[in-house]
C-alpha cells in the first residue's frame, strides 16, 4: 500500500486498552458486575482489572477467587481514607496500575477499574477512564435513581442492579428504570441481575459497542462532573466536610471545621 501522505488524517487506532470505570456505593454489586462481565467476555476479550479499596485488597481477592481471570490480571490499589480521590483528583496510582497491566499482558482490550465506592456521588475523572458505569441496586430503594447526582445523571451507563431482589424489597424495577432514564435525558440504563441472562447479554452488548466506538476513534470520554460536598473521616480519624470541585486538586481538608470523632 502507498504511504498515506496525510498521516494526521488517518484513522487512529488507540494504542492502549479501553479503560472502563465502575462506580457506585458500597455493596451495590460492583465487584460482582465485573466478575459477570469477565465471565461473559473472557473468551473473546483480553481483560485486566484494578480494584480500589480503602485499606485492604478485599475486592481484588474476591475477584481472584471468582476464578474469572488469571489472578495476576487483577491488581489492587489501596487508596487510604479518601478512595474517591484516587479515581478523580490524583489518579496517578490508578494510571500506573493500568499502564503496568497493559504492558504485562499486552495486548489487552479492556482494563476495568472498580472505585472504592464509599459515596453515592463519586465519579471517575475522564483523565483516568474512557467510559464509566454507575451502579445502583434495587435494595437501596426505588427512589434513589430520582435523587440524581453526577454519576446517576451522566455516567455513560447506569446499571440498576440485583433486579432479582425487587419482589423482596417492594421495588418496581420498571418505574425505577423509567425514573433513571428521565434523570439521564436518554443516556443508557440497564436493569441487571447476574442470574438474568438477557440482562447480562445487554451489558455485554453495551461494552462491545463502547469498545468498537473507542477503537474507531468516535468515542469521547465524558466528565459526569465533580462529586457533591461530603463528610467523612480523614487519615487521622478526624471528621471533615470537603468537596472535590474541579480545580480542588490539593484536596485540602479544612481542619478548622473538623469534628473530632
Ligand atoms: N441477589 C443478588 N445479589 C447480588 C447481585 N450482585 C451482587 N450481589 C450481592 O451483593 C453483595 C455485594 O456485592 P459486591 O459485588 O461485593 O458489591 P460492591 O461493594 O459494590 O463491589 C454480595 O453479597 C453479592 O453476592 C445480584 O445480581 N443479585
Ligand atoms: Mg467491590
Amino acid at each position: 500500500m502507498p504511504e498515506n501522505p496525510f498521516p494526521e488524517t488517518a484513522p487512529t487506532t488507540p494504542a492502549r486498552p479501553l479503560r472502563l470505570g465502575v462506580a457506585g456505593p458500597v455493596g451495590v454489586g460492583k465487584s460482582s458486575l465485573i466478575a459477570t462481565v469477565c465471565r461473559a467476555l473472557a473468551a473473546e476479550l483480553e481483560i485486566g482489572v484494578i480494584t480500589n479499596d480503602i485499606y485492604t485488597d478485599e475486592d481484588a481477592r474476591f475477584l481472584r477467587s471468582a476464578g474469572v481471570l488469571e489472578p495476576e490480571r487483577i491488581r489492587a490499589v489501596e487508596t487510604g481514607a479518601c478512595p474517591h480521590t484516587a479515581i478523580r483528583d490524583d489518579v496517578t496510582a490508578n494510571l500506573l496500575a493500568a499502564e503496568d497491566l497493559a504492558a504485562d499482558f499486552a495486548p489487552l482490550d479492556v482494563v476495568i477499574i472498580e472505585s472504592g465506592g464509599d459515596n453515592l456521588t463519586a465519579t471517575f475523572s475522564p483523565a483516568l477512564v474512557d467510559a464509566q458505569i454507575f451502579v445502583l441496586d434495587v435494595a437501596g430503594g426505588g427512589d434513589v435513581a430520582r435523587k440524581g447526582g453526577p454519576g446517576i445523571g451522566r455516567a455513560d451507563l447506569l446499571v440498576v442492579n440485583k433486579t432479582d431482589l425487587a419482589p423482596h424489597v417492594g421495588v418496581d424495577v420498571e418505574q425505577m428504570v423509567a425514573d433513571a432514564s428521565a434523570a439521564r435525558e436518554g443516556r443508557a440504563v440497564i436493569a441487571l441481575s447476574r442470574t438474568d441472562e438477557d440482562s447480562v447479554a445487554a451489558l455485554r452488548g453495551w461494552l462491545l459497542d463502547v469498545l468498537a466506538s473507542y477503537r474507531s476513534g468516535a468515542h469521547v470520554a465524558q466528565d459526569p462532573g465533580p462529586m457533591a460536598p461530603h463528610f467523612h473521616a480523614d487519615e487521622d480519624g478526624v471528621g471533615v466536610l470537603h468537596s472535590h470541585a474541579d480545580g480542588d486538586h490539593a484536596h485540602a481538608h479544612d481542619h478548622d471545621d473538623a469534628v473530632a470523632r
